[in-house]
C-alpha cells in the first residue's frame, strides 16, 4: 500500500558523547533515503531537520555530572515532538531519522498523544532503560525508553506536557545483548518482553517477529524504533555503541518485511547513524536499505 511518508530529521548528538550523530539524517539523505522511497511508489515530503540548540563544544566535551545535556536534550524533544504530532494529525506516515536515540522520547512523546494503547518495538542491542540513579554514563540517550514508562528526571517524564506514554505490557525489547544491572533488575521486576540474542538465535527473527505482532495485538498503534547498533558493527560500524555478536544485516530485513506485511505499524524511526565514525558512510547506507524494506521494497 502506498502512503505518503513524512521524513523528519532529528540532529541531535546531546544524548551522548561522540560528535557526528547529529549528522545522521543528512548522511541518510546522501545515502539516497527519498529516492528510495519514491522508488518503492510512496509520497515523500522531507521536512528538513528539526531545529536544534547550538552545541557549545566546551561544555560537550566536558565531563559533565548526572544527566548530560539534559536542557538540550529536552528543548529538542519538544520541538520534534511537536512535528511528529502535526505529521500524525494530518494523517501521514511519520518517519524520524535520528540523531542519538535520546530523540525516541520527542517521536514517541507526539506519537503517543494519538493512541490510547501505543506500542512500541524496541530494536537495539540495548534497553535504554536507566535513570540517572542506574546510568553508569550519564548520557541520556540510554534513558529514553524508561522516560517515556514514566520514570527519571521529570524534565524527561514530561517532554510533550504528558507523562506515562508507554504501558510497560506494550513494549517488546529486540537484540538485547547489553543491559546494565539496574536495566536487569527493573526488567525482571516488571516483567517486559524481552528477547535476547539468545532467543533469536533459538528461535529464529521470523518467530520472534510473528510472536511480537501476537503479543501487541492488543495496542491500536505499534511504533518501531531502530537503533542500528541492533546490528551486528560489523554491518554497521558506524555508530557510538557498538556491540559484537549482533543481530544480522539479513535477517534485519527479514524481520522488516514481515513488520512490513502485517500493516500493523504505525510509526518508525532510526537512530544512532553516526558518518564520522563510520567506513564511507556504509552504515547509512544499510540503514537505507533496511527502510527500503520495511516500506515494502521487492526483488521481483
Ligand atoms: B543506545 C549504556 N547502557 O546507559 C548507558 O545507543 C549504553 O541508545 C547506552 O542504545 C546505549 O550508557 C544507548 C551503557
Ligand atoms: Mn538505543
Ligand atoms: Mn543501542
Ligand atoms: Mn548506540
Amino acid at each position: 500500500m502506498n502512503k505518503t511518508i513524512e521524513i523528519i530529521g532529528a540532529p541531535s548528538a546531546f544524548g551522548q558523547r561522540k560528535l557526528g550523530v547529529n549528522m545522521g539524517p543528512d548522511a541518510m539523505r546522501y545515502a539516497g533515503l527519498i529516492e528510495r522511497l519514491e522508488n518503492i511508489g510512496h509520497t515523500v515530503i522531507d521536512q528538513g531537520n528539526v531545529e536544534s540548540p547550538a552545541i557549545d563544544m566546551k561544555k560537550y566535551k566536558s565531563e559533565q555530572g548526572g544527566l548530560r545535556n539534559l536542557e538540550e536534550v529536552t528543548t529538542f524533544c519538544e520541538s520534534l515532538c511537536e512535528k511528529v504530532d502535526g505529521v500524525v494529525q494530518k494523517g501521514n506516515y511519520p518517519v524520524v531519522i535520528g540523531g542519538d536515540h535520546s530523540i525516541a522520547m520527542g517521536t514517541i512523546s507526539g506519537i503517543a498523544k494519538h493512541y490510547e494503547n501505543l506500542g512500541v518495538i524496541w530494536y537495539d542491542a540495548h534497553g535504554d532503560l536507566n535513570i540517572d540513579e542506574t546510568s553508569p554514563s550519564g548520557n541520556i540517550h540510554g534513558m529514553p525508553l524508561r522516560a517515556l514508562i514514566g520514570d527519571g528526571h521529570e524534565d524527561l517524564v514530561n517532554i510533550g506536557g504528558h507523562k506515562n506514554k508507554v504501558k510497560i505490557e506494550n513494549i517488546v525489547l529486540i537484540g538485547m545483548r547489553d543491559l546494565d544491572e539496574g536495566e536487569k533488575a527493573y526488567i525482571k521486576e516488571v516483567g517486559i518482553k524481552t528477547y535476547t540474542m539468545a532467543d533469536i538465535d533459538r528461535l529464529g527473527i521470523g518467530t520472534v517477529i510473528e510472536e511480537t505482532l501476537a503479543y501487541l495485538d492488543k495496542c491500536d498503534g505499534i511504533h518501531l524504533s531502530l537503533d542500528v547498533d541492533a546490528l551486528d558493527p560489523v554491518e554497521t560500524p558506524g555508530t557510538g555503541t557498538t556491540v559484537p555478536g549482533g543481530i544480522t544485516y539479513r535477517e534485519s530485513h527479514f524481520a522488516l518485511e514481515l513488520l512490513n506485511d502485517s500493516e500493523k505499524i504505525t510509526s518508525f524511526e532510526i537512530v544512532e547513524v553516526n558518518p564520522l565514525i563510520d567506513i564511507y558512510n556504509k552504515t547509512a547506507e544499510q540503514a537505507v536499505g533496511l527502510v527500503g524494506s520495511f516500506f515494502g521494497e521487492k526483488l521481483l
